[in-house]
């Protein structure tokens, strides 16, 4: 049976769902889900809002509840039928009792290979996929999902709170909070959120952060502490850091170069700490040798939070895939405050970076802006 008109509204609702989840999910696909039965309208709605969190049909159900039996469910890409880091959503789908499931396009991950839509139809479920113009809305959600799949590295996610003249400290070595709790707080949960957090000794040694996600309720449901990397080429991390002291709860990955002290080295292995040796560049530690020795560890979504070096240099390597900023109204003044990114400014505006489907929003007094990188 071809898509109704009011199908095609729907499936319309479930992918502008999917957008929502934009800057939190990738490399995954930004998915949304719409559940509607005849007799009582849409009882559930929600989208793919972390990594590593609640597929979209899942989060819709449990929005549905009891309800969803004998529904239809709209969903911009069609079901997984295997386990990822989360359950298949074909099993929740058929579990809350969904009699027809409409979707906008295939999944073009080599491991789904349509395992889902089969064990639905199988399973008796009416089945329609989209065609036209609808499934090319679909296909253009999945766009920079698709070029993740034939990627070697994660996705790399840039955070840094900066003072409204674009400053994260008043001076080098400098730490403390510039934003406010709101903007810490989502902080929090894009670490309950990604594989992995680094930072670079700059910033180790300014604020001995701990780089683990706390908030108030936990860790969301299925969600571990992020792996925790310091880029590190001299190993210069304080073995009585807040990193290092806690490295038996949350682990610690030191990048260092060949050239880095033994002495210092064996002395935070022996802590506990992995200390990986990755070549220098141009003076500086690898960074797309060590995307690629993270890549093989599984690592998928890495989110960096500084300092203005690593910024610059992720950036100038072309090997950043969006930028997260929250910018908050305080003036730290002068040109001695460290600025977000590092490094020989662009030449002219022409060759100035620029961000895609840029977005931002209020959190607080602080605005949080977020963008694709171009050609990231
Ligand atoms: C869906 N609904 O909302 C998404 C899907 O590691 P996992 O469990 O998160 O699985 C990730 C894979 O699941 C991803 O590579 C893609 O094939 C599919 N994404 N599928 O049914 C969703 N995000
Ligand atoms: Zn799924």
């Amino acid at each position: 049976m071809p898509l109704t008109d009011h199908d095609a509204q729907r499936l319309r609702r479930a992918i502008a769902l999917a957008r929502k989840g934009r800057f939190l999910v990738e490399p995954n696909p930004t998915v949304g889900c719409v559940i509607e039965r005849d007799d009582a309208g849409i009882v559930g709605e929600s989208w793919h809002g972390g990594y590593g969190g609640p597929h979209a049909e899942v989060a819709a159900l449990e929005m549905a509840g009891k309800a969803a039996r004998g529904a239809t469910a709209y969903v911009s890409l069609a079901p997984c039928g295997t386990h990822g880091k989360t359950p298949p959503c074909t099993d929740a789908l058929l579990e809350a009792g969904i009699e027809r499931v409409v979707y906008a396009t295939d999944d073009p991950n080599p491991l789904e290979q349509s395992t889902g839509v089969q064990r639905l139809i199988a399973a008796g479920i009416e089945v329609v996929g989209a065609d036209g113009e609808l499934r090319d809305e679909g296909e253009r959600l999945l766009e920079r999902f698709r070029a993740t799949l034939s990627s070697d590295r994660p996705w790399v996610a840039l955070k840094w709170a900066m003072s409204l003249d674009g400053r994260i400290a008043p001076r080098r070595g400098t730490g403390g909070a510039i934003s406010g709790l709101r903007a810490r707080r989502v902080v929090h949960d894009w670490r309950a959120h990604c594989d992995a957090v680094a930072v670079g000794i700059e910033t180790v040694l300014a604020d001995d952060p701990q780089l683990t996600c706390r908030l108030e309720g936990g860790l969301p449901d299925g969600r571990e502490q992020p792996l925790r990397i310091v880029f590190d080429a001299q190993v210069r991390t304080p073995v009585d850091s807040r990193l290092v002291a806690g490295v038996d709860e949350v682990s610690v990955l030191i990048f260092c170069g060949p050239d880095a002290d033994t002495f210092r080295r064996r002395a935070l292995e022996e802590r506990g700490c992995v200390v990986h040796e990755i070549p220098m560049r141009d003076g500086l530690l690898d960074l797309a040798a060590a995307l690629h020795f993270l890549h093989d560890d599984g690592v998928r979504r890495l989110l960096v939070e500084g300092g203005a070096r690593l910024h610059g240099s992720f950036l100038r390597a072309g090997l950043a895939d969006q930028v997260s900023a929250f910018v908050t109204p305080t003036l730290l003044g002068g040109t001695d405050a460290v600025p977000a990114v590092e490094g020989t400014a662009v030449a002219s505006m022409e060759e100035a970076l620029g961000l895609e489907e840029v977005q931002w929003r209020g959190l607080g007094e602080d605005v949080l802006m977020q963008g694709y990188v171009r050609g990231g």
